[in-house]
């Protein structure tokens, strides 16, 4: 099995339960490691639309990059994702990250995702739960990355947690929004 990280973010709907709802579409074909702090950000790209809450999951998977794309597809398709303007609002966006130490270069894929080491809002949840990883074919760390990106206080740490990774299912507590 490959370790993989995946970036989620939302900005339409309730954004906490969008979250949960991901991540238990992706326990159906890996299995869900760690779970990072969720994090409301300032949207990039299209500032023009609502702010959005994003986190990082670690998981493990049997499925080739190519065959987990199809599938995280799969999720967002049946979470409603509608794809219209790029970069623009969305219900939940499922990046792959990384999977395990490999580089793919491919027309719809690219691993790691292309525009990671300069996005806050990608780095600051996987710095909860991959500190140390490495950026293959660099040497540097997402901590590393993380720490050379400029100053930025507009991004709040939300939540601790959204999911009970023991369990395998969101935590009771209440979050909405
Ligand atoms: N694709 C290529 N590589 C990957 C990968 N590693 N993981 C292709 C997932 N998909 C990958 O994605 C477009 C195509 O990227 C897919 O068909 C797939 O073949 P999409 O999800 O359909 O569209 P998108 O998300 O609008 O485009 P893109 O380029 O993935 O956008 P980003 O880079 O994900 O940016 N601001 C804040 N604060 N928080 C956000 O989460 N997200 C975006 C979207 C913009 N601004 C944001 C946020
Ligand atoms: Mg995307």
């Amino acid at each position: 099995m490959a370790t993989t990280y995946f970036g989620l973010g939302g900005n339409i709907g309730d954004r906490f339960a969008y979250l949960q709802d991901a991540i238990r579409g992706l326990a159906d074909f890996c299995v869900i490691e760690a779970t990072s702090r969720v994090y409301e950000t300032a949207p990039v790209h299209v500032t023009d639309q609502p702010r959005f809450l994003n986190m990082a999951v670690r998981a493990r998977t049997d499925l080739a990059p190519r065959t987990l794309l199809t599938h995280i597809q799969g999720v967002e398709n049946r979470l409603g994702r509608v794809r219209n303007l790029r970069w623009g609002p969305r219900v939940i966006d499922i990046d792959i990250l990384l999977y395990a130490d490999r580089i793919v270069d491919e027309a719809d894929l690219t691993v790691p995702h292309p525009r990671m080491a300069e996005r806050r809002f990608v780095l600051a949840p996987l710095a909860d739960i991959a500190a140390a990883a490495i950026l293959p074919s660099t040497d540097r760390t997402v901590s590393d990355l993380l720490a050379a990106l400029p100053p930025d206080d507009d991004i709040l740490m939300m939540a601790e947690s959204v999911w009970d990774v023991e369990r395998g299912e969101a935590p009771k507590a209440a979050l909405s929004g």
